[in-house]
């Protein structure tokens, strides 16, 4: 809980560790309530410190001292002193290695915060990044202190039959009293983040992996014994990532055996731990008729994630936290790439960007902006954003378009090579590329210190006589917190011309001729001079989304539908529908706030009516195509957010088309809709992709046909992105059997905790006018549960964060419902009840009224006592 005045931790603070641990040797002896952790340390004065003290500080919260001896003896109570956040030994040997012997106890039971060592239902696990681990013991709890981990582990046999850790296995044994024990062993160093240790009743689905060197790995499934059936398309996926990455980036698993464990309780998705990953059950189980195709997809994806930090992020860690999008950028980057490869590269272009612009874009434009690169934090928890990760992607995307896939490639493998074993910065990245390139990338770096998103803003001039296009391109950047001015920025800019007939037009640049080009914006200002253009071209701009900005550049509708129509860019194909719907929807936004009847604009629907005659190949494309741009998307162009102006005039687009194109939508539905279940195939997921679009269109009609529609595809459902999307039809609409299928889905699936989520997430996401009621009557559910932070979740987290029309309700009652939750998870677990906090984060984009109501409630959080430092940070920064 929160002291006085909590601390804030800079960047430009850091220094080297005044001691290193060499190695460590842990001894749990596991019990739910009383767990003896006995800890030695081999220990010697770091000779790159400076500091001239001779006492050693470790961290450590929640412990309780049983035992302490330094090189065997028993120290006094005058050799060291203990706070609520760190031991002090005042005299440790400086010129000699020494031993530091601790033992403490630890109350797994009590940990409800899920940080350190917890319960998860009847199993024990660990999370310690970022510093958890003093919550185990004290330690040097940093991640540029890298060292060499053995564990034994002793625990009552039937209790907890399965005992895991870090690296191989290297004995076990028989004890009295129905006990046992097994010892592990990490060959390589590490930061004591990446300890993980696991004990339950488990069942292990096992398989094997050869790499491309030879080596037998074994790999091991952790999951509770109902749910064994559910593992085989993780497996499969950890043997993909583990090819893929020996295939893209030539690296190689390096121990003998590789371990997931799936927990019902953990804070967010996963967990990189050496050999032992600790996943959310989330993304591990998958059966068809549990899982959607986006679960699938996203299992996929995070065990990918996770494995390939095991070279970005473990075998190559972070020198301190700030430098978290060393690891986290690089290796989402990484995971990108996996997936795109995977399964369609131009769907997943498409989510990323969505969900950058939409949720990323929002965080760099509020209170809680931060470069990918903080340099201050007051709870390190709250800095694992959407910047760090996902705009940090970005980055790293940037300087893979600038140096090309081969020049990135080389990058890579120098900075693996040099950095092998070490705790390293952003700097020594950027070093290894520009080393590796023979290229300087001084002004790409101020992406890394620099935040908010920059606006590019665009203008054209044709010159016939010349046969000339130019193109003057400006930069800016808003002013963010601490960040009142910038410099410009290098912004790679992608680039195509269109020809009047939607063939490419050559690009003529200083008397090179190009197919498509990479401009290197670096100034304020900056005009690029196209030749040898006999009519004037359309142009495809920011092709791939090539930067994380704002682009600003007037185009008329006519403009836009011909690039839906004919750019070959799959991303600006995309994105120009985006943008036409965008400006129809915020036209009819005007109408409605000038109380003029609404009427859509027949160049959409004869655009849409085009998209649902195609018969292109990537099904799952043609459905983004189809779907309009999401609400949160709208309110982050808006400069004072409408939430219920949005809400109408999207769902008036929405309900038109179907209305006008109901025979063409209905076609669509049935050409596609067929019993595949099971069938995970790129054509399957497109099929029912495509289909429950067509199907939500459908569902705008609230006529008896679409009623019957959705119910018979919820009754005949035999995979669960169908079900599911039926559900979620009859919830998004006054369809008489409503709470009929609600109540049978949940007896159906009461038994499947990840199913329940799913239920939960979506009648509070609902639209329907009665969903404010609906939630609280499900925080009174049986199955709603403040510890569960799944639950969390998918009820309060779905409310707060998915469903803006009613959580800004006018009176204020959503912001209050947060407010109260956010107070009751600041004591159980602060770590989620400040995730929910963003929800309240917005406020100056709201109207005065709403601005009022919320900033209320942010005050409310802020002078509550005991308030943690996670909740604290966020809700004072809110404020600022
Ligand atoms: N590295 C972990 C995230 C840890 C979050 C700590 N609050 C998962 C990941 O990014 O792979
Ligand atoms: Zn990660």
């Amino acid at each position: 809980m929160r002291d006085a005045t909590p601390q804030t931790v800079y960047l430009k603070d850091y220094t080297p560790p005044e001691y290193l641990i060499d190695s460590v040797e842990l001894n749990f002896d596991l019990d739910e309530q009383n767990t003896l952790v006995e800890s030695r340390l081999c220990m010697r004065r770091n000779p790159q410190s400076t500091d001239p003290g001779m006492s050693l500080i470790l961290a450590g919260e929640d412990l309780e001292l049983v035992n302490i001896s330094l090189d065997g003896k028993p120290l006094a109570e005058a050799d060291f002193a203990i706070t609520p956040e760190a031991m002090t030994l005042h005299r440790v040997p400086q010129d000699r290695p020494f031993v530091v012997n601790i033992e403490n106890r630890i109350n797994p039971k009590a940990n409800t915060a899920l940080e350190g060592l917890y319960l998860s239902g009847s199993m024990l696990c660990t999370q310690c990044e970022a510093q958890g681990f003093r919550k185990i013991t004290w330690f040097l709890d940093r991640p540029d202190v890298m060292t060499r981990f053995k564990t034994t582990l002793t625990a009552d046999k039937s209790q907890y039959p399965v005992l895991l850790s870090n690296g191989n296995k290297i004995g076990q044994g028989e004890l009295e009293h129905n006990r046992h024990w097994v010892g592990w062993e990490d060959p390589f160093a590490k930061p004591c983040y990446l300890f993980a240790l696991v004990a339950g009743q488990l069942a292990c689905v096992a398989d094997n992996f050869t790499t491309m060197s030879g080596r037998q790995i074994a790999l091991e499934i952790f999951v509770e014994q109902h749910n064994v059936d559910k593992c085989t398309h993780a497996m499969q996926s950890l043997k993909n990532a583990m090819r893929w990455d020996e295939e893209t980036y030539g690296l190689e698993y390096d121990l003998d055996l590789y371990m997931i464990v799936a927990v019902d309780h953990f804070n967010m998705g996963a967990m990189e731990n050496k050999g032992l990953n600790v996943f959310n059950t989330k993304f591990v189980l998958a059966r068809p008729d549990t899982a959607t195709d986006s679960d699938y997809e996203h299992i996929e994806g995070v065990i990918g994630h996770e494995y390939f930090h095991n070279w970005s992020g473990n075998r190559i860690t972070c020198r301190d936290w700030f430098q978290l999008s060393l690891k986290e950028g690089f290796t989402v980057f990484r995971d990108q790439q996996f997936t795109g490869d995977r399964t369609s590269a131009a769907v997943k272009r498409i989510e990323d960007v969505n969900a950058l612009r939409t949720r990323q874009f929002a965080e760099d434009a509020g209170p809680l902006a931060h470069p990918i690169r903080p340099e201050a934090y007051i709870e390190i928890n709250n800095f694992y954003t959407l910047t760090v990760y996902e705009k940090g992607a970005e980055v790293v995307r940037m300087l893979h378009t600038l140096l090309g896939a081969a020049g990135f490639r080389k990058g890579c493998d120098l900075y693996f090579a040099r950095h092998d074993g070490q705790a390293v910065t952003c700097e020594d990245f950027i070093n290894a590329m520009e080393a590796a390139n023979g290229v300087e990338l001084n002004q790409f770096r101020r992406w890394y210190s620099q935040a908010g998103t920059p606006v590019l803003t665009v203008s054209q001039q044709f010159d016939t006589q010349a046969q000339q296009l130019r193109l003057t391109m400006q930069q800016s950047c808003p002013p963010t917190p601490n960040q009142p001015e910038k410099a410009p920025l290098h912004i790679p800019v992608k680039l195509g011309l269109l020809a009047p007939d939607g063939s490419p037009a050559p690009i003529v640049l200083d008397g090179r001729q190009h197919e498509e080009i990479t401009l290197n914006l670096t100034q304020s200002e900056q005009t690029f001079v196209f030749d040898k253009l006999a009519r004037q071209p359309v142009v495809s701009l920011l092709r791939g989304f090539s930067a994380p900005v704002n682009l600003n550049m007037p185009r008329s509708l006519e403009e836009l539908a011909f690039l839906l129509q004919h750019d070959s860019d799959t991303f600006n194909r995309w994105e120009a529908g985006q943008q036409l719907a965008v400006k129809v929807i915020f036209d009819l936004i005007e109408d409605l706030h000038q109380q003029r009847p609404l009427h859509l604009n027949a160049l959409v629907v004869k655009a849409f009516n085009g998209l649902l005659a195609e018969e292109g190949d990537d099904l799952s494309y043609q459905a983004l195509l189809l779907a309009l741009p999401d609400e949160s998307y709208l309110a982050g162009q808006m400069p004072v957010i409408d939430v219920d102006a949005i809400h109408h005039a999207r769902e008036f687009v929405k309900t038109t088309l179907a209305h006008d194109l109901l025979d063409d939508f209905e076609r669509v539905y049935r050409i596609h809709h067929r019993d595949e279940s099971g069938k995970f195939s790129a054509d399957a997921i497109g099929r029912r992709r495509l289909k429950n679009a067509c199907l939500s269109y459908l569902n705008q009609l609230e006529s008896g046909a679409s009623y019957a529609l959705a119910k018979a595809q919820f009754e005949q459902a035999r995979n669960m992105t169908d079900q599911i999307a039926a559900l979620s039809a009859i919830v998004n609409s006054h369809h008489p059997d409503k709470a009929e299928c609600l109540d049978r889905f949940y007896q159906q699936w009461q038994r499947e905790a990840l199913v329940i989520d799913k239920w939960f997430a979506l009648q509070a996401s609902s639209h329907m006018p009665d969903t404010f009621a609906t939630v609280q009557r499900l925080m009174q559910h049986p199955a709603f549960d403040m510890h569960t932070p799944n639950r969390v979740r998918a009820l309060i987290g779905a409310f707060s964060q998915a469903n803006p029309l009613h959580f800004h309700a006018k009176n204020g009652e959503g912001y209050r419902f947060l407010a109260d939750q956010v107070l009751a998870l600041n004591t159980l677990n602060p770590q989620i009840a400040s995730r929910m906090v963003t929800g309240l984060a917005q406020w100056r984009r709201y109207d005065g009224k709403r601005q009022e109501l919320m900033k209320q409630q942010l005050h409310r959080i802020v002078a509550t006592e005991a308030l943690s430092k996670d909740v604290y940070e966020i809700a004072s920064k809110s404020l600022a």
